[in-house]
């Protein structure tokens, strides 16, 4: 696989090689679907760059998870034509990835992605389970005359034969809530039963993932007083701690990690924290699955 111009974490040499990577990171910066701003086409470049400022040790676990080798490989080609192309680069790529037994990691980019790295894993492992921590249930059918729109990237996994666990959710139509009443494929956790009962839905969500997972993270779950750098705010969301706890305790658990995104990051020029928060939870996610396999 083809290098990006930048590696993550300011990293070189070995620690960024293809050969050596248990990470491949894919940026995706795609910006075609957005409805409300725009800007994901900047996202992944602004959360590498960022990720160059980050101590690379991991204060939690003791450990630097960057040794474990992460590659950052070309952005998936831009298109104007809608993104069913960029998609099948992103389904190929990540099958290569996984065939090379490494772990990857999709950059976004809005969330359209997130459907072809869901494809390929479900093609590869047959039973797969996605968490997708979203403000958003997006499971319309289909959105402003596309079924790419990124407001239907819940119910283009689901259709895939895939269970499909969501957290942070405090903004849906009509329309997907009588679609959430009458599936059982979807489990959704609203953002104020995160708000008022954390603990609670920690263990719903753990309790809900086996076997293969696959973790779609919507940046625009977080508030937006820590992450104003998306295209659809929305008041209400989850803080910095409230993901993170979620995140380690599925992490520990007894799930298999087959790949995660970070998806949804539109820089606002001059704003470093939110850029930095993107490449901060990547590592973060990556620091757990390295102390885990440490662990076994
Ligand atoms: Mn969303």
């Amino acid at each position: 696989m083809i290098p990006y111009s930048v590696t993550f974490g300011g990293i070189s040499g070995k620690y960024a090689s293809w050969k050596e990577s248990k990470f491949v990171v894919i940026p995706y910066p795609v910006d075609l679907t957005t409805t409300y701003q725009a800007g994901t086409r900047n996202g992944p470049r602004a959360a590498l760059d960022a990720s160059a400022h980050m101590e690379l040790f991991d204060e939690e676990n003791k450990i630097e998870p960057y040794r474990s080798g992460i590659f950052v490989s070309t952005e998936i080609p831009l298109t104007t034509t809608g993104p069913a192309a960029a998609l099948k680069e992103v389904e190929r790529r990540v099958r290569a990835v996984v065939k090379a037994g490494k772990l990857p990691v999709l950059l976004g980019g809005e969330h359209s992605g997130s459907i072809a790295a869901v494809a390929a894993m479900k093609k590869k492992y047959g039973q797969l389970t996605v968490l997708q921590f979203d403000a958003h249930t997006d499971l319309r059918s289909e959105y402003l005359g596309t079924p790419y729109n990124h407001a239907c990237v819940g119910r283009r996994i689901v259709e895939q034969g895939v269970k499909l666990i969501q957290v942070g959710v405090r903004s849906m139509s009509e329309e997907e809530d009588r679609f959430l009443k009458k599936t059982e494929d979807v489990k959704t956790f609203y953002a104020s039963e995160v708000r008022y009962n954390v603990e609670e839905v920690t263990k719903g969500i753990v309790s809900n993932l086996s076997g293969n997972v696959y973790i779609t993270i919507d940046l625009d779950v977080f508030d937006p007083g820590i992450m104003p750098s998306v295209v659809t705010p929305e008041p209400g969301g989850l803080n910095w701690f409230e993901v993170t706890d979620i995140l380690r305790d599925v992490l520990r658990g007894n799930c298999n990690l087959v790949g995660f995104d970070v998806m949804e990051l539109a820089p606002i020029a001059g704003m470093a924290a939110p850029d930095y928060l993107a490449a901060r939870l990547c590592y973060r996610i990556m620091g757990w699955i390295v102390a885990r396999q440490g662990e076994k």
